[in-house]
């Protein structure tokens, strides 16, 4: 492959413009499309596209089932429960067998061609993260509403483990168009003590529809979103504990089973704190683009 990847010392003016439009993180999406080649038209006009999320099935009852109950089982395991301060549980599965063969579930055809539509390129797993949220807790920052930061174009996957029936918690988005409204009208990406639960009012203001859909989730189905682009929030459980699978993706030179063997996927204990360039290199290998650092 020609194209050329420089990635600028960290910590200086040019890293800090990587995430901006056309800076690093854009110029790796441009080479993965490249070494794509095009050729995965078929995903049409989706709700991801056009709307900026979808809701889609990834695991079947069992296996939500299953990877809840793992979540628990690893929990029990002494030193492996990570608390936090809004009692949101995470685990770390520790085993690459396991999430390869999760992975192989929950990338079933159709959501590997839509993810690959959206990028316009082979994606990797960047990291995971499996959660437990109790009911009852005072909401964190992901639970009100905000954009995420980071490059301009990943995607983030959040799998429901159990039904929203079951917990009363899920997650709300407004699409693309309301985002930029809000945004123009002054809600972009406030900081996190300014975010707010309810947007009615700026909506009201801004000539936008604030109707977020409280999506009811069966075990096994979720969201793939752009989190940099459509307004969201977490609605917490009222009534049961809500097990997330959450995944980021992110655009590659190389589809993800290559990727995952590449990459030694990131478990995942702070969003916006873990964006860098290490995974580029390992990415490219021999036979991708290639990559210089500073
Ligand atoms: O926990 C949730 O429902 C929201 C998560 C979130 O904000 C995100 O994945 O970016
Ligand atoms: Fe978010």
């Amino acid at each position: 492959m020609t194209a050329e990847i420089r990635i600028p010392q960290l910590d200086t003016p040019e890293w800090d413009a990587s995430m901006a439009t056309g800076g690093l993180f854009d110029q790796w999406h441009t080479a993965c499309r490249e070494s794509h080649g095009g050729g995965i038209a078929d995903a049409g006009d989706t709700d991801l596209m056009r709307l900026g999320f979808e809701k889609m099935t990834f695991l079947d009852g069992e296996a939500a089932e299953k990877l809840r109950n793992r979540i628990d089982q690893i929990a029990d395991m002494p030193g492996r429960l990570i608390k936090t301060d809004t009692d949101q549980d995470k685990v770390n599965e520790s085993s690459d067998k396991h999430l390869f063969s999760l992975l192989a579930k929950v990338f079933h055809p159709q959501a590997e061609r839509r993810i690959a539509h959206y990028f316009g390129s082979d994606f990797f797993v960047h990291w995971y993260l499996l959660s437990r949220t109790h009911p009852n807790q005072a909401p964190n920052v992901s639970f009100l509403w905000h954009r995420d930061a980071g490059p301009p174009t990943f995607l983030n996957m959040m799998v429901y483990l159990n039904g929203t029936e079951e917990h009363g918690g899920g997650t709300q988005f407004l699409d693309m168009e309301t985002t930029k409204k809000l945004a123009a009208a002054g809600y972009d990406y406030p900081p996190v003590s300014e975010r707010l639960s309810d947007l009615s009012d700026l909506a009201g203001k801004a000539g936008a529809e604030y109707n977020p859909v409280d999506l009811s989730l069966a075990p096994g189905e979720g969201f793939i979103f752009q989190p940099t682009k459509v307004l969201h929030r977490g609605i917490l459980p009222t009534q049961g504990t809500r097990y997330v699978l959450f995944l980021n993706l992110m655009p590659s030179c190389c589809p993800w089973r290559e990727g995952f063997r590449r990459w030694t996927m990131n478990y995942m204990e702070s969003v916006a704190g873990n964006w860098s360039p290490n995974h580029f290199a390992v990415l490219a290998g021999d036979d991708g683009p290639t990559v210089i650092s500073a």
